[in-house]
């Protein structure tokens, strides 16, 4: 039995004080879109079982009783980044003694470890590093296809490749045409932080704008290429901030369809330039997680980065519309750089059991979200 089963009976009984909500509800109910007003509506809502009773609803309409996972590496080519966000602790300056950067042959190397795994997926992503030609990149890509054929290759935040594209003085479309020709197979979701220029001129203000992240990913759809979408909530920016960027990304979806999930990411504070800053607690990466469910109605997946929500976190956010818990990692160093508490690393069998224990099934995916593997 389901958790789920036990609280609708509550979650109903609880709905006595949201009758302000109930036109929502409705609308969730019926399948309707939500408006931005709606988004900020229930985002000012503290009752979490409502918010998870209506995103477990959207979810199900989805993705039925399933819940995926994939088994995957992630792999960081270097540190060093010219932009400096302040919400980073993983970047470094060139000079700085814990700055690095992976030869080619490392990467293969580091690959290759991961092949006993298993691994149907490497993640790959970097700094912003200020000497590295956009050949490099290509070559990356390249050698890791040709040393692990079968494995896809999801790599370069759409900030990485705008930065591509700036250094080699190719368009982004040409950037983007080259890297899939050498090999990449679809890009992350990474650098999107929030879309709002005010937020952005304070926590990230080298790097790509808004409208730039949208624009690679529009080109990287319309060329083929599937991507990830993203969101760093929980330092400087506001609730009606967080929805528009909810908004954005939902326009470009009904736009090309090019994505495929969307993974709202949980700040750490810790080492970074915004250290006194709390970090996001259980309820409110809870809150977000349904919240994106609910807005994203043209997204079939979203999925709770265990790395940064936690275990357990992740585990309940099955039941506030998450369907999808990422994978093996293996090795994170994003995060962890900023004070991440959980592990590196999970087995695949540590993912199945926790999404059997919230009574539902666990599927290996691929990238793709081709089902590799049912477990019922
Ligand atoms: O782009 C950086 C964020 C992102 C911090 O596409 C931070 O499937 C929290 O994008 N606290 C990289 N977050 C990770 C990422 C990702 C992760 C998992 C899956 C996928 C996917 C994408 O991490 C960065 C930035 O937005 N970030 N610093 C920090 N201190």
């Amino acid at each position: 039995m389901k958790i789920a089963d036990f609280f609708d009976e509550g979650i109903m009984a609880s709905l006595v004080g949201d009758v302000a909500l109930s036109d929502i509800q409705r609308k969730v109910l019926n399948g309707d879109r939500l408006s931005r007003e709606d988004g900020l509506r229930l985002i000012k809502c503290d009752n979490i079982l409502f918010l998870g009773y209506l995103a477990r609803h959207a979810n199900e309409k989805k993705n039925g009783n399933y819940a995926f996972f994939n088994v995957n590496k992630h792999i960081n080519l270097t540190n060093v980044c010219v932009s400096r966000c302040t919400f980073c602790a993983f970047s470094k300056d060139r000079e700085d003694p814990d700055a690095y950067t992976m030869t080619i042959d490392q990467v293969v190397e580091d690959a290759l470890d991961a092949v006993p795994l298993n691994i149907t997926e490497l993640h790959v992503v970097s700094g912003l590093h200020p000497d590295l030609p956009f050949d490099y990149y290509v070559d990356v890509v390249k050698r890791l296809k040709d040393a692990l054929p079968d494995v896809h290759i999801q790599a370069f935040t759409a900030v990485e490749i705008f930065y591509f594209s700036e250094i080699s003085g190719l368009s982004v479309e040409e950037v983007l045409k080259t890297l899939k020709k050498a090999g990449l197979g679809s890009l992350p979701g990474g650098g999107a932080e929030i879309f709002s220029p005010r937020v952005r001129l304070r926590v990230c203000p080298k790097k790509a704008t808004g409208p730039e992240w949208l624009h690679v990913m529009r080109t990287a759809h319309n060329l083929g290429l599937r991507s990830n979408a993203t969101m760093l909530y929980g330092h400087i920016e506001t609730p009606e901030e967080r929805v528009d960027h909810l908004i954005e990304v939902r326009k470009l979806q009904d736009e090309t369809d090019g994505f495929q999930s969307f993974i709202p990411l949980s700040f750490h504070p810790w080492n970074t330039a915004l250290s006194g800053l709390s970090k996001p607690s259980a309820f409110e990466d809870l809150k977000m997680l349904a919240l994106s469910r609910l807005i994203l109605d043209n997204f079939d997946h979203i999925k709770a980065f265990w790395i940064m929500i936690g275990l357990k976190v992740a585990q309940l956010s099955l039941e506030f519309g998450v369907d999808d818990l990422d994978g093996t990692i293996v090795e994170e160093k994003i995060t962890h750089s900023a004070g991440a508490q959980t592990g590196q690393s999970i087995e695949k069998n540590q993912l199945t059991g926790l999404i059997k224990e919230m009574g539902r099934v666990p599927v290996e995916r691929d990238t793709l979200y081709n089902k590799l593997h049912i477990y019922d």
